[in-house]
């Protein structure tokens, strides 16, 4: 059987996969695993996209030191960000992120211009103050002059597959996530693009993944030694990850990284004035399908307080310490923005404890459990909201990826949703993005034997609420 290889890049960090049918079972193999982060350049904070570029060549490279030439590859990564493209290919900005704080107050200026309402109705994307529009906009007022130049606008995937290919088209799950393109048709609303005064001409083609998009580009078969066929995976990493829920017929789904993405697979999208209040998204999936999910603060907290002790404790020794402490002592409001990108995530943690009357954690072990219950909390308002809407229960949560292995919140999220919950795969965006690439390839038939071959070959954890859960305050 083939080979594919798989490059999944999030904020924290970036690997290549590879993957291989062996009759009905996915063989998974990780060949080169790297450091992401933000890095302050020109005032902003931006990523190292060439950098990131040259990590996915030592992947590549590293299959050719293997002795193995994979058949296909394809990028994902996380999403709303962005590149521009001047008449000669060449990078007008960084890559800049979308923690950057150049955002704020942008919101604010694109609704006065299109109101809340149209733009939930046109789009169905939730409101946050980093999605690609407000990114846009805030690239008119302050550097109108990059807009002017551009001739093409790329997320981050469609950059990295043009650097591969030489081919420059948008993928379709990822440019959902810019809040321009139109939820019925799955194109670019040129209306909202036009009131933005934003030129047309920069937005490319939208391709739907499992596109092949053409080979690699000359040099890089001269250094590789081999070529490939590059596949538009579902380029946005939550999109990837969302496929390898292994049934999404009856259950909620929570992908479990940086941030926690919760929510279920629809056929139409929900683009109500409860679903708007309650800022739930209907992002682009495989298929034609909505992911009708709610961005929450997820695991970012934790991986700042990480970094603000040092690295000197691993997310084991978190979650170790975490449950030498009492159950939901001091509860934070994960989604204020004030935790989005803040100078130091322990203070901010703090400063709201006592801004808000409660016991101020000090230990590493307090924090993270403090992490802990507030994420669960949310988890569970995010699950009442789905059922309000949605008009149904559901009896089960599936967490993915690598926030999965978290024991401790599988399991207080199964006793404070009364819910059974299942987790893994822990690879579940890698996963997603090899098996579209396989369904691209006809080594796969459809989605249904793909989630089979997901079930065939992952071992998922079950965790049952505790009989006597009794909520300490
Ligand atoms: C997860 C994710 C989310 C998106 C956020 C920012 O990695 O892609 O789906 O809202 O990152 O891009």
């Amino acid at each position: 059987m083939k080979y594919c290889l798989a490059v999944d890049i999030g904020a924290s960090s970036g690997k290549v996969m590879l993957g291989q049918l062996n009759s009905d079972r996915l063989l998974l193999r990780e060949i080169h695993r790297f450091d992401n982060q933000l890095i302050y350049k020109n005032g902003h904070y931006c990523w190292d996209i060439q950098s990131l570029f040259q990590e996915i060549k030592t992947g590549v490279k590293k299959c050719q030191q293997l002795g193995i030439s994979p058949s296909t590859i394809g990028i994902d990564t996380w999403a709303v960000d962005f590149v521009l493209l001047d008449e000669n290919d060449q990078l007008i900005t960084d890559a800049i992120a979308y923690r950057d704080p150049r955002t704020d107050g942008m919101m604010e200026k694109v609704l006065s211009i299109i109101s809340k309402e149209k733009l939930y109705g046109i789009t169905g994307i939730q409101f946050q103050k980093f999605n690609t529009i407000y990114q846009l906009y805030a690239v008119k007022e302050q550097d109108p002059e990059w807009l002017k130049r551009a001739q093409h606008f790329l997320m981050l995937p469609d950059y990295l597959h043009y650097l591969l290919t030489g081919v420059k088209v948008n993928e379709y799950t990822n440019a959902t996530s810019t809040q321009l393109v139109n939820v019925l048709s799955q194109n670019w609303d040129h209306e909202i693009i036009s009131k933005l005064g934003i030129n047309q001409r920069i937005f490319g083609e939208i391709k739907q993944p499992q596109t092949i998009l053409g080979t690699l580009q000359k040099e890089l078969v001269k250094e590789f030694g081999f070529d490939m066929e590059v596949i538009l995976p579902a380029s946005h990493d939550t999109a990837s990850a969302v496929i390898s829920v292994p049934s999404t017929e009856d259950t909620i789904y929570i992908s479990s990284g940086t941030w926690s993405l919760m929510g279920v697979v629809n056929d139409l999208p929900i683009c109500s004035t409860e679903a708007m209040e309650m800022n739930f998204t209907n992002e682009g999936g495989i298929n034609g399908q909505y992911r009708f999910l709610k961005n929450i603060m997820g695991l970012w907290m934790i991986e700042e307080v990480r970094r603000n002790f040092g690295h000197a404790y691993s997310y084991t020794d978190f979650m170790k310490m975490a449950s030498q402490f009492p159950d939901f002592q001091s509860l934070v409001h994960v989604d204020d923005p004030r935790f989005l990108k803040p100078e130091n995530m322990v203070e901010e943690i703090q400063a709201y404890c006592r801004e808000t009357n409660q016991q101020v954690p000090i230990h590493p072990g307090e924090i993270a459990k403090c992490i802990y219950d507030s994420l669960v909390d949310c988890y569970e308002n995010t699950v009442n909201e789905l059922e309000t809407i949605l008009g149904r229960e559901f009896k089960t949560i599936h967490v993915i990826g690598g926030g999965s292995q978290n024991h401790l919140l599988n399991q207080k999220l199964a006793d404070k949703t009364r819910k059974e919950v299942y987790a893994g795969p822990i690879e579940a965006t890698a996963i997603g993005n090899l098996l579209v690439q396989m369904l691209a390839i006809g080594e796969i038939d459809d989605v249904n034997k793909a989630k089979h071959i997901i079930k065939n070959s992952f071992e998922l954890k079950t965790y049952f609420p505790a009989k006597e859960f009794k909520e300490e305050r």
